[in-house]
C-alpha cells in the first residue's frame, strides 16, 4: 500500500508539509485546487505551483481529492456536455504532472453531513458526530450550521461552497426530477464520456462512497452498500472506473461488512480511506480513533482484507479526532495532524505484522 496524507494547500491548511514529512512512510500528498468551483478547468500553471511545493519535500502528487462534479452533470441538464469537456481537459492537464487517481463523489447538493463538527469525546478530544434526530425536514438548518464555521473561521469545506449554499432552494428545485434511477443514469453518462480520456491519460476515476450511506432530505444516495458498489462497477465495467473505498462512510451503516466488501472488489479499489466509527444504541454515531476496539468498523479485519488481496493502491487515514489543542479555528473538522498521524502508525503496525507473518519482511 502507498501511504498518503490529505492536505488542503498552502495558505489553506495550518498543517505544514514539513510536519507531514515527519510521519513515517508517507510518500504522497492527497491534494486539490480548493479554490476551484465545480466545472472549472484546472490550469497547468496552477497544478505546477502545487507540484513545486510538494517536490521540495519529495512528496508525489499522484492522488487528487477531489475534482468536484458540476451539479448540471448530476442533474443531467443539456449543459452537462460542456462541463464534461472541462473535466476531460482537467484530466489531461493533471496527466501532465503524473497524476494517477482522481477522486470525486456523486452526492446531490450536500457532500459529507454531520450534526456536530467538534463533539466532546470525554477525554479532552473532539470528533465529528452524527445525530439522526437533528436531521430535520429543513436542509437550510443543516447548511446554516456548517456555514457558520465558514463565516467564523474563514474556512470553506469541499462540497459546501458558499456560492452553492446561497442558492439552496434553487438547487433543491433543480434536483426534484432526479430520482435514484435518473441519478444512476447520469453517473453512467458521465463515466462513459470520461473513460476514453482516462485510458489515454492513465488516470483512474475513484468514486467516494456516499456519506452517510442513506438518503437525506429526500435526496437519493447511490453508493451505500455492497450491492450498490457491485452494481456501479458492472454499470461501467472498465479498469479505469474505480472506487475510493471509504470504511468510515460505509461503516456508518452497521449492516455493512466492510472487510467483505473490500474482498469482493479489491482489484477496483484505487484509493482506500481508513476510518473507524463508533455506534451508540440510540442511533447516533461518532468518529473514533483508528484503533479497532475504539469503534465498530473492524479496522483489523479491513487491514487484513487489503493485505490478503495484495493491495498496492493508495491509502490514507481519513478523518481523525482533534487532539492536544486542536479545535475550531486551528484545524478543519476531521483533518487535524495528530490523530491522523496516530492512525497511520496503527495502519503500519497492522501491515508490518501481516507482512512479517507472510514472510515478506
Ligand atoms: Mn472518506
Amino acid at each position: 500500500m502507498k501511504m498518503t496524507f490529505r492536505w488542503y494547500g498552502e495558505g489553506n491548511d495550518q498543517i505544514k508539509l514539513s510536519d507531514i514529512k515527519q510521519i513515517p512512510g508517507v510518500t504522497g500528498i492527497v491534494w486539490a485546487l480548493h479554490d476551484k468551483m465545480p466545472g472549472e478547468v484546472w490550469q497547468r500553471s496552477e497544478i505546477a505551483a502545487v507540484k513545486k511545493q510538494l517536490d521540495e519535500y519529495g512528496f508525489n502528487m499522484d492522488v487528487v481529492e477531489s475534482v468536484n462534479v458540476h451539479d448540471d452533470i448530476k442533474i443531467g441538464l443539456p449543459t452537462r456536455d460542456r462541463y464534461i469537456e472541462n473535466y476531460k481537459e482537467t484530466l489531461r492537464n493533471l496527466a501532465q504532472f503524473g497524476v494517477k487517481v482522481v477522486t470525486y463523489n456523486f452526492m446531490p447538493i450536500f457532500d459529507w453531513t454531520r450534526t456536530d463538527l467538534f463533539h466532546h469525546m470525554g477525554d479532552g478530544s473532539t470528533a465529528l458526530y452524527y445525530e439522526p434526530s437533528k436531521i430535520h425536514e429543513d436542509p437550510q438548518e443543516m447548511a446554516n450550521y456548517v456555514m457558520s464555521f465558514t463565516e467564523k473561521y474563514h474556512m470553506t469545506f469541499p462540497g459546501w461552497e458558499p456560492e452553492r449554499m446561497a442558492k439552496l432552494n434553487e438547487l433543491f428545485e433543480a434536483y426534484k426530477p432526479v430520482t435514484k434511477e435518473k441519478l444512476w443514469e447520469n453517473l453512467k453518462y458521465f463515466l462513459e464520456a470520461l473513460m476514453p480520456t482516462c485510458r489515454e491519460c492513465d488516470i483512474k476515476m475513484a468514486i467516494h462512497m456516499d456519506d452517510p450511506p442513506w438518503d437525506i432530505f429526500g435526496l437519493p444516495r447511490l453508493l451505500v452498500d455492497k450491492q450498490s458498489i457491485l452494481q456501479f462497477l458492472k454499470m461501467v465495467d472498465d479498469p479505469y472506473n474505480c472506487l475510493c473505498l471509504c470504511s468510515g462512510s460505509l461503516g456508518a451503516n452497521k449492516d455493512n461488512d466492510v472487510p467483505d466488501i473490500i474482498r469482493s472488489c479489491c482489484d477496483r479499489i484505487a484509493f482506500a480511506h481508513i476510518r473507524n466509527i463508533k455506534h451508540f444504541p440510540n442511533g447516533d454515531f461518532s468518529e473514533a480513533s483508528h484503533r479497532d476496539c475504539d469503534g465498530d468498523t473492524n479496522i483489523l479485519e479491513i487491514m487484513r482484507a487489503y493485505h490478503d488481496c495484495g493491495f498496492d493502491g493508495y491509502i490514507r487515514p481519513d478523518h481523525g479526532r482533534h487532539l492536544w489543542g486542536e479545535g475550531p479555528g486551528t484545524v478543519r473538522p476531521g483533518y487535524g495532524l495528530y490523530d491522523r498521524a496516530l492512525g497511520i502508525m496503527y495502519m503500519w503496525g497492522c501491515w508490518d505484522m501481516l507482512d512479517r507473518e507472510a514472510g515478506k519482511i
